[in-house]
């Protein structure tokens, strides 16, 4: 078989995966559409956008921390590291590390996106070019193949994306990534904390429209990839803190009542009916502590910003029962 055939596959597999999870999720009460459906080409531009907002701090933030600590990962991590990251989208805090990790021997981007990946690694080939960089295109919530097993192996999994992920899957990843990183592993992690309602609501509710664009983009790319006949007007982004669950929940919402076709199938919307798309999980100390627990590490060093908005936290791997 050669490469494009198995491009073909690839592709034809991520449709049928796409049309399958809206198809159940339209049909499931409630009804929800997993969000990494989010990140299409366009989504992931609008979602390069949100983090430049002046409302959406955790980009900012996280950056500035590691910034200011990268020297001190590099130290703790000590000579001749691999370097795995988690949903490497375009890789720009992990240049931060790859410049601070003394005699790296390694760049392992996971993503589930081969555009994505293949530009990353290209850019980074130019950038340094006696890095080594293994790119693997996989979901990283599924198995992943091991990497380099001679190196010390350092996750780095930022941006509070273990937030999108319910308990039971961040502890999964966390399980997982334990797993692929070994006995003397090491994850940096980038958590977004509990913090003032308001400054949430915020960061997900901001003035230009762009994360109400991210959300009705979904609708877009089911209109062109599943023949959807979705309204842009007539629905609605909506995000909330829930102080119950710590969390920011996102949906779309039908602003009338009115009927939608996808992929052959019809859909009724009631005014006021709504789809989710997004759960963004907000940590505090304990909860980070059990979590990292639960998927089978330990807290080494949590850096925070002065206003306590955002951590990254250093994990060791603990030894398994
Ligand atoms: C990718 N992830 C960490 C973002 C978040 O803050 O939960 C996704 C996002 N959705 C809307 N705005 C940002």
């Amino acid at each position: 078989m050669n490469g494009s055939v198995l491009t073909l596959d690839f592709a034809e597999t991520a449709d049928r995966e796409f049309r399958s999870a809206v198809l159940a999720g339209l049909s499931g009460t409630p009804r929800a559409i997993p969000a990494k459906f989010l990140y299409d080409a366009r989504g992931s531009a609008l979602f390069d956008e949100i983090c430049e907002l002046p409302e959406y701090y955790l980009t900012r933030t996280e950056t500035k921390i590691l910034q200011q600590r990268a020297g001190e990962i590099g130290r703790r991590a000590g000579p001749g590291c691999a370097l795995v990251e988690f949903g490497s989208g375009s890789s720009v805090k992990s240049r931060l590390l790859i410049e601070a990790l003394p005699e790296l021997a390694l760049y392992a981007p996971i993503d589930i996106s081969r555009e994505h990946l293949d530009a990353t690694a290209a850019r980074l080939r130019r950038d340094y070019p006696a890095l080594r960089v293994e790119a693997v295109c996989v979901d990283f919530m599924g198995p992943v193949p091991p990497i380099d097993n001679a190196a010390r192996r350092l996750g780095f999994f930022p941006g509070s994306t273990i937030g999108n992920l319910e308990a039971a899957e961040a502890t999964a990843f966390l399980q997982n990534a334990r797993q692929l990183l070994g006995d003397d592993g090491v994850l940096v992690l980038g958590v977004d904390l509990k913090k003032d309602p308001q400054r949430l609501h915020d960061a997900y509710n901001d003035s230009a429209g762009v994360t109400a664009a991210f959300t009705l983009n979904l609708l877009r790319r089911m209109n062109r990839e599943l023949h959807a006949t979705f309204d842009l007007a007539g629905f609605a982004h909506e995000a909330f803190y829930n102080p119950v669950e710590g969390r920011i929940e996102i949906y779309f919402r039908s602003l009338r009542d009115q009927s939608v076709m996808v992929a052959g199938r019809r859909f009724d919307f009631a005014e006021g009916d709504r789809v989710h798309t997004e759960y963004s999980y907000k940590y505090d100390a304990a909860g980070i502590d059990a979590l990292a627990r639960s998927g089978g590490f330990r807290i080494a060093e949590t850096w925070t910003d002065p206003a306590r908005l955002f951590a990254v936290v250093y994990l060791e791997a603990t030894p398994l029962k």
